[in-house]
């Protein structure tokens, strides 16, 4: 399997905690941001990261979509599985999921980008890296109202996360849906990693950042930078 991504984004940083909990073996490729939108629209008809090429007879030949990547390895093979068997946790599963992809990975974008632009300029102060930034804020629409809206969507999910991840002193690590990982973990953790560089969010939610280093832990996956 190969997967195309850009190296840094949290939505490609999701489908690759989704293969390494499921031990798949596969390559990367990754794409020139810009150039990418020319490989990627024949392929799948969007311009988005991740896409997962099967390379195997049976298969589709492209699966665009974090969410569409987790669904179909949960067909490619069943176990260790991103769902539940339960339907109702499963639905849980799936709106959760739902949520930090559509809304919440969004906001950790429009977050991110603005520390990377002001507070966090010393993270890669470049002349390369600035404009790519100022591309990437222009391009999504991230000015300060924007940026207020995203934190506070941020503050709501992390409020969320602290009532079902955080062990709280009984030294035990919560799961957000049912007794084990699922996708809406997998999601929660690549989707909240861009502000493991940012010091107030650090400091005020510690429990946050074990998680999800437990989770790129037992998914094999390369910590995000801040936690490596
Ligand atoms: N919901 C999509 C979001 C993916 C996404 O926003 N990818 C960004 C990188 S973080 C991208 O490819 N942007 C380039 C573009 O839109 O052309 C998914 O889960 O795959």
């Amino acid at each position: 399997m190969l997967l195309l991504q850009f190296s840094t984004s949290h939505y490609c940083r999701k489908a690759r905690l989704g293969l390494g909990y499921k031990h798949l073996s596969y390559q990367v490729e990754n794409l020139a941001p810009g150039l990418h939108a020319l490989k990627l629209k024949p392929l799948t008809g969007m311009t988005t990261l991740p896409v997962l090429l099967p390379q195997q007879p049976g298969q589709p030949e492209s699966v665009g979509d974090s969410t569409r990547i987790f669904h179909f390895l949960d067909r490619y093979q069943a176990e260790p599985a991103l769902g539940l068997s339960d339907a109702q946790q499963n639905a849980e599963v799936w709106a959760i999921e739902d949520w930090f992809d559509e809304s919440i990975g969004v906001a950790a974008r429009f977050v991110y980008y603005d520390f990377r632009a002001g507070e966090g300029k010393q993270v890669d102060p470049s002349l390369a890296s600035q404009a790519m930034i100022r591309v990437v804020r222009w391009q999504y629409g991230i000015h300060q109202v924007s940026v207020e809206l995203a934190r506070e969507r941020l503050e709501r999910a992390i409020a969320f996360l602290g009532h079902r991840w955080s062990s709280a002193g009984s030294g035990r690590a919560g799961y957000l849906v049912g007794d084990r990982l699922t996708a809406a973990d997998l999601a929660a953790a690549a989707l909240l990693s861009p502000l493991a560089l940012i010091p107030t969010y650090r400091q005020q939610y510690p429990w946050l950042f074990d998680r999800i280093r437990q989770i790129h832990e037992i998914c094999q996956e390369p910590l995000p930078p801040g936690l490596s």
